[in-house]
């Protein structure tokens, strides 16, 4: 394994684990009957498909951070499947925040939020929302923890530079918010088999 590892490629350790290591070793690979038969139905399938929103604010693009934010998402094992850069209207903001109306903070929200572009993104993957807020980490950036993108690229609610939603109907409702259905690409990622056991 080591002399694979050395000798490089990811095709190299496929081959490896689909044709002659099956024994004792995971397949990394789907097998062909389905991982449902394989495991005789007793473990759920993990649900990879999950989407949520995420967007980088316009505090996030000013301050060049678009590339940082999405290589965490990526190094996480995400998939991306819609990205796009927009200067965001009021009609889309009311919409969006429209459970904050009330908040004495919704004009200068909706004035921030409109100060500039937006770079909204879709990503899918296993529980992505709730992995998602974590790595977004708390709201008010004081409380957030160090490591999380709120927790190391702001200190003041008022700019907290990114935005994730909260569960997944709220990412559903939201997705369809921003993003129009040709917009979202279905792919395969080369590396899914390998980030999680499908
Ligand atoms: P979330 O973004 O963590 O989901 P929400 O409560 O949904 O938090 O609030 C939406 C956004 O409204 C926040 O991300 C932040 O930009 C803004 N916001 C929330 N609370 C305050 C506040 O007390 N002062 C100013 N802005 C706030
Ligand atoms: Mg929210």
């Amino acid at each position: 394994m080591v002399l694979l590892l050395q000798r490089g490629g990811v095709r190299r350790i496929l081959q490896h684990f689909y044709s002659g290591n099956q024994g004792n070793t995971k397949r990394l690979l789907p097998a062909a009957d389905g991982a449902a038969g394989r495991r005789g139905n007793s473990t759920a399938v993990p649900d990879v498909r999950e989407r949520t929103l995420i967007a980088v604010k316009p505090d996030g693009v000013q301050r060049r951070l678009v590339g940082k934010i999405m290589q965490r998402f990526e190094q996480r094992g995400f998939k991306l499947v819609g990205l796009k850069m927009l200067q965001v209207s009021d009609d889309l903001l009311s919409q969006h925040y429209c459970e904050l109306r009330t908040k004495p903070f919704y004009p200068s929200l909706l004035q921030y939020m409109t100060s500039g572009p937006v770079v909204a993104m879709v990503w899918e993957g296993h529980k992505v929302v709730q992995t998602s807020r974590k790595m977004v980490g708390h709201t008010n950036p004081a409380e957030a923890q160090a490591g999380t993108v709120r927790g190391d690229f702001s200190f003041h609610v008022s700019r907290n530079v990114i935005h994730a939603s909260d569960s997944p109907e709220g990412a559903q409702r939201e997705i369809q918010l921003w993003f129009h259905r040709k917009e979202l690409l279905n792919w395969e990622c080369c590396d899914q088999a390998i980030t999680c056991e499908l």
